[in-house]
């Protein structure tokens, strides 16, 4: 069969019809195969257990990081889009064997006869359950998230097979838990400098473009979308509607580019502003101002030739800088409108600029540069009501799976029906040890600690598929609640 792989088949949309048996071997678009959604290694670790193994079990965690604690999110989505259902079929063993055959060199190295077990005993469904945290937990690093077992002994194979994408929830974990750390920070200076209850709007997904594809987009937007609610990534919207039960998951303004201003020439750039409040100025717009000169526009454009049109607006201006450093540019952006629209001080001591002026920052966005701005903001008397804040590439692409150090391991096995601990412990690096035995997330006083399956102490994991069904969902409202229970208690706490 293998033999006419490749040479000048058709592209089939999925995997049934007349391919198979044909001579033609079916082909599946990119994530439509389970078996090809893998490490090439793995096709051969079948081989490698031990004699007379029947279980596999492993765990995942955050083994530390940058943050001391993760906000666990993300894999439902995995489950539903990749394992839910009948997802082994002939038409993916075949295609999967012809790739092993060219790949490897050696179609006795893939696994056929245990694919065809679990398309004929198991109906194409995979025989395995999953344990996990509730999405929207915050969980100390070095505790177990996840637990993935096989349920059919003769498929001991399988549990490590699926480790490449059940770790890709590294990801969004990763973005929620950054995107929760830039809630601390922003929810900080508001708590001291003006209105806490005003944080979900303060930070804006603005990554679409700067991430790596349209998933990440969906799942890495739909992460930071559990801890705020503005959005310019629509495919987390499409995400979280479709795995997560949210009508509508995030909210955006009208908003000017560079584009729809410089087009309009430099002699007339208060033209296209202009032009935005009459577009939209009954409710809230946004317009980048950088396009020649940040000071100008906000001294001479909105400050002079617009002011009353700002004034008279059913809603608000707010105004974007765009180049230069962020922490002088801000402060002076928000010298030059508190001179021009005026501001009151409020109860905690701090400016806040006539309400029908705000300003967006989105340049240059990260953790510690939104600490500075903010600090600097500060540090002039100024609110931070003032400002919301856009994070594009920062929040969904500037993290890799090291930021959190998520790792997957094998910590017990059934050999010869005898349950034995698995672990490894590197005499080169102890960092990267790994737990032993059947584990369990407990909460001890409070807290969250890991431990033997059979020690005392409930377990919070959650069986969320076993043998090809998704056994548990959550809402986006759920996981935000949890999510926002843990932050509340936390800003309370840090005075
Ligand atoms: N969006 C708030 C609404 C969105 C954006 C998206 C890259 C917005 C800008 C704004 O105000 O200015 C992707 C850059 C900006």
């Amino acid at each position: 069969m293998q033999e006419t792989i490749g040479v000048g088949t058709g592209t089939k949309e999925s995997g049934t019809g007349v391919g198979t048996g044909s001579g033609y071997a079916t082909r599946h678009r990119l994530g439509e195969n389970l078996i090809t959604l893998t490490d090439s290694y793995k096709l051969t670790h079948w081989r490698q257990y031990p004699p007379g193994t029947s279980k596999v079990y492993s765990y995942f965690e955050s083994r530390g990081g940058k943050f001391g604690e993760t906000l666990f999110f993300g894999l439902q989505y995995y489950l539903q889009r990749y394992l839910e259902g009948s997802v082994i079929t002939e038409e993916g063993i075949d295609e999967a064997e012809g790739i092993a055959a060219l790949h490897l060199g050696d179609k006795a190295l893939f696994n056929r006869k245990g694919w065809e077990h679990i398309l004929h005993e198991h109906d194409g469904k995979l025989p395995v359950s999953i344990k996990a945290v509730p999405e929207g937990t915050v969980v100390p690093t070095h505790n177990v998230l996840v637990t993935i077992e096989n349920t059919c002994p003769d498929c001991y194979w399988l549990t490590n097979y699926l480790e490449t994408l059940l770790v890709q929830t590294w990801y969004p974990t990763t973005v929620a838990t950054l995107s929760m750390k830039m809630k601390e920070l922003i929810g900080d200076y508001l708590k001291h400098t003006g209105t806490p209850d005003a944080i979900d709007f303060k930070l804006h997904d603005f990554g679409f473009r700067g991430v790596s594809s349209v998933e990440s987009a969906g799942v890495g937007g739909g992460a930071h979308l559990v801890n705020f609610r503005g959005t310019d990534t629509i495919a987390a919207l499409v995400m979280l509607r479709d795995h997560y039960g949210a009508q509508m998951a995030g909210f955006s303004i009208p908003a000017a580019e560079h584009s729809t201003i410089t087009s309009w020439g430099k002699a007339h750039e208060a033209d296209a502003m202009r032009n935005m409040l009459e577009q939209f100025g009954r409710g809230t717009v946004a317009v980048v101002s950088d396009s020649y000169n940040i000071f100008e526009a906000c001294s001479r454009i909105w400050g002079k030739k617009l002011r009353d049109k700002v004034l008279n607006m059913d809603g608000m201006l707010v105004i974007r800088p765009d180049s230069g450093h962020p922490p002088e540019v801000v402060v002076k952006v928000l010298d030059i409108l508190g001179e021009r629209f005026g501001y009151r001080v409020n109860g905690k001591g701090y400016k806040v600029l006539n309400d029908k002026v705000r300003v967006i920052q989105g340049d240059g966005i990260d953790l510690e540069m939104t600490e500075k701005i903010l600090k600097a903001m500060a540090e002039n008397k100024w609110s931070a009501d003032n400002i919301a804040f856009g994070m594009g590439g920062a929040l969904l692409q500037k993290l890799d799976r090291d930021t959190q150090k998520f790792a997957f391991k094998c910590s017990s096995a059934v050999v010869d029906g005898r349950m034995r601990n698995v672990f490894k412990k590197p005499v080169t690096d102890p960092g990267k040890n790994s737990k032993a035995g059947r584990l369990k997330l407990i909460l001890r006083d409070g807290d969250y600690a890991t431990v033997q399956e059979k020690a005392n102490g409930e377990d919070q994991l959650v069986e969320v598929f076993r043998d090809g069904k998704v056994m548990r969902t959550y809402t986006l409202e759920e996981i935000r609640g949890r999510a926002n229970g843990w932050f509340s208690r936390h800003l309370l706490r840090s005075d």
